[in-house]
């Protein structure tokens, strides 16, 4: 056919193959292919087609590199209606993932047989999409309104067993998918089975209050996004209009959804994860060190965390405290940690019995002279940080990577501490460990390549999603973190409450308001931080004298029972009180500020222009390889919604030229300390060049 779908036709079966590497994914080539192999089936001997895939998986979806760009023929939805349509059997063959355009590939064949060990799903609702060539209408046909809504709303896919369960396969088989396709195929040919279309079915009606319930569970887990309340509308079509007028339906929801910048924000941070992984000026065949163990320093909520991530990826871990007390502290967490994994039903009671089992306590970092990785976790103090790089230098064996997790720390600093600086760098994990999926990975001046690109595979081992940082402080993202609180904390004194700001914030598609994450992480942490300053090098009052006063009034924050809002002891839901209110109130008299009215778009502006503002100056310095890990750290460590693609794929959405205006009339209103536009975007708008222009430019 071409060069990568070839026919050959074998006894009375038309194989048709698909090669299109890495995922087979439905290229112009693949669909013209796959068009012509249709029709020379219908015009040659054959009784059956049959679509097997090459390489680690049967077709994962449309050529996601193609949206965006003009429509080249064939048409997705019209070579799946051909294949429909086609007079001979057509059976596919699935093994790996099947999905998307793919899945729907396999639901306009006739016949369907997987692979135990294969998926299928319909992940466009994760691109901002919906199934667009029928998968919305073939689906809810098999397997029912509810369940074809379940797979679209989550776009998580299912094993084959559970698929076959639906009615989505036909036949599961355990190995030899080749040959047992073709067997099954011969089969159904001696059976004189006949085209089975799918389009012919009817719908199963249902209750309205099934679509009803499929909007409150969007509009809780979705917040604020629109592909999946299209899917609802286009399987609620399929159950009340004929199938040909139905899928046109489905085609006009689909080229609205390409259209819709939420699509292009997360097809966005598709690529920019997979980008994220590769290190600039690292060669692809670097050596890796074997990591088999690991050690651990520090047990609390985030060492704790940590070790809990390797075990949980098949590494023993061997964690570290001052003394037994300490340690048997640590791991009582850890135990309830997976305590509370099996009661969510996230985990099996054996499976988190077997991952405990994989960590041990010890007090002697003697207990670390075998492990091939340490990472420290202790609290944020340099010298006592130093002192352990010291003691890990001289306990561990040649070739151990040394890492710390600080937030802050010069990681520079830290390797100079050791004789070995270039087997050292950070590894910033984010809170819960073992949830979180972020991992700042920190490159040292003198971290050597082999070190990098090890711990970049370990942290897809450990199911992280790893952006490189330079060393600076804070690093990425709490590095920028700090012009956003700051313009948090600013609003509420000039007119704001904690409502207002949290609400704002949070509608604007953040997963908490700024002022709740700081009850959350305890106004105490700031305080402490602050005193051990001089007063001068605190910054603006006006940015810390509230949380201050709550701190000195005993207002500690979630953990104290109240902190700018009141917590309910048993279900932890925020009140506000007037006496916080009263404090902003008094505070903002105290600095001079005449109060006044401050709308959401101020303050999402105020807030999301100081982290993108930051973030040009953190790509000018080389802190960050590319604007697209900026967004990933945001997606992944801070609530930050996908749908608006992270902070830098925000402000080129909203124009460049935009947000230096506004920038610079922040400027103009409250001051060029806060709010000096970075070089880099004013030299982006004075030259009309885009972000992903610079980039390209920069990594040429
Ligand atoms: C769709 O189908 C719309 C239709 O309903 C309607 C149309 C009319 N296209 O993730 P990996 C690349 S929407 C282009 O690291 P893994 C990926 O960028 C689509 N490229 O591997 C990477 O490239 P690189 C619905 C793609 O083993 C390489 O392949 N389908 C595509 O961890 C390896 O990827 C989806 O949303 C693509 N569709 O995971 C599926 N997919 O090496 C999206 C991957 O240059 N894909 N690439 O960085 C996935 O979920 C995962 O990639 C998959 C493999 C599970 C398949």
């Amino acid at each position: 056919m071409n060069d990568v779908v070839t026919y050959v036709l074998d006894g009375e079966i038309a194989v048709v193959t698909v090669n299109n590497p890495p995922v087979n994914a439905l290229s112009q080539a693949v669909r013209q292919g796959l068009l012509d192999a249709i029709r020379r089936a219908a015009g040659d001997g054959s009784k059956a087609v049959l679509i097997l895939c090459e390489g680690r998986t049967f077709i994962a979806g449309a050529d996601i590199r193609e949206f965006g760009k003009p429509h080249a023929e064939p048409f997705l939805p019209d070579l799946l209606n051909e294949i429909e349509a086609c007079d001979k059997i057509v059976v596919a063959a699935l093994h790996g993932t099947a999905l998307g355009g793919g899945f729907e590939t396999a639901l306009s064949s006739h016949y369907r047989i997987a692979l135990a060990s294969a998926k299928v799903g319909l992940p466009e609702v994760k691109l901002g999409l919906l199934p667009g060539a029928g998968g919305t209408q073939r689906v809810p046909r098999f397997a029912g309104v509810e369940a074809a809504l379940e797979l679209m709303l989550s776009g998580t896919p299912i094993p084959a067993g559970r698929a076959h369960e639906l009615g989505l396969v036909d036949r599961v088989v355990e190995s030899d998918l080749e040959e047992e396709a073709r067997r099954f195929t011969q089969e159904l040919i001696d059976s004189g089975a006949q085209p089975r279309r799918v389009s012919e079915l009817e719908v199963e009606a249902v209750d309205n209050a099934v679509f009803d319930a499929a909007r409150a569970m969007v509009a809780k887990r979705a917040r604020g996004q629109n592909a999946p309340l299209r899917i609802i509308e286009c399987v609620r079509t399929a159950m009340t209009m004929p199938f040909d007028q139905s899928i046109r339906r489905e085609r006009e929801l689909f080229e609205e959804s390409m259209r819709d910048p939420q699509s292009a924000a997360l097809r966005h941070a598709f690529f920019a994860e997979r980008e994220a992984a590769k290190v600039v000026g690292l060669d692809k065949g670097t050596p890796l060190r074997d990591v088999k163990s690991i050690g651990v320093i520090g047990g609390g909520t985030m060492g704790g965390g940590i070790a809990m991530s390797f075990a949980n990826a098949g590494i023993p871990v061997t964690l570290i405290e001052i003394n037994d007390e300490a340690l048997e502290r640590g791991l009582a967490i850890i135990e309830r940690n997976y305590a509370g994994s099996v009661k969510r039903g996230k985990l099996s009671e054996e499976k988190a019995a077997e991952c405990r089992g994989r960590i041990t306590g010890a007090t002697d970092y003697a207990a670390l002279a075998g492990v091939d990785l340490v990472i420290e976790a202790v609290f944020e103090d340099p010298e006592l940080k130093k002192q352990i790089f010291a003691k890990l230098d001289a306990v561990c064996k040649p070739g151990a990577i040394l890492a710390t997790n600080t937030s802050y720390q010069d990681v520079d600093a830290i390797a100079a501490a050791t004789s070995r600086p270039e087997d050292v760098l950070g590894m910033h994990f984010f809170s819960p460990a073992h949830i979180m999926k972020l991992l700042e990975v920190v490159r040292a001046e003198n971290t050597a390549d082999d070190v990098l690109a090890t711990v970049m595979a370990l942290s897809k081992k450990i199911r992280k999603v790893a952006v490189v940082s330079g060393v600076c402080y804070g690093f990425i993202g709490n590095r920028m973190l700090q012009g956003y609180f700051r313009e948090a904390q600013l609003c509420l004194v000039e007119g704001g409450s904690p409502e207002s700001v949290d609400k704002a914030m949070f509608d604007w598609g953040m997963a908490m308001g700024p002022i709740s994450v700081g009850d959350l992480a305890g106004l105490d942490v700031g305080y402490k931080a602050r005193q051990a300053l001089p007063e001068d090098e605190r910054g603006d009052p006006a940015a810390y004298r509230v949380p201050d006063v709550l701190v000195e009034m005993g207002r500690l924050g979630q953990k104290s029972g109240k902190g700018f809002y009141n917590y309910d002891p048993e279900t932890r839901r925020p009140s506000p009180d007037a006496e916080v209110q009263a404090v902003i109130e008094k505070e903002a008299a105290a600095l001079g500020i005449e109060r006044r009215e401050i709308g959401a778009d101020e303050i999402v502006d105020r807030l999301i222009f100081a982290l993108a503002n930051e973030g040009f100056r953190i790509l000018e310095e080389g802190i960050a390889q590319r604007p697209g890990d900026i967004d990933i750290v945001y997606l992944y460590g801070y609530g930050f919604p996908a749908w608006r693609g992270g902070p830098m794929h925000y402000a080129e959405a909203v124009g460049l030229d935009k947000v230096l205006a506004r920038i610079v009339e922040f400027r103009d209103r409250f001051g060029e300390e806060n709010w000096t536009p970075a070089p880099l975007l004013e030299e982006l708008v004075g030259e009309g060049k885009s972000l992903t222009e610079w980039s390209i430019r920069k990594h040429l």
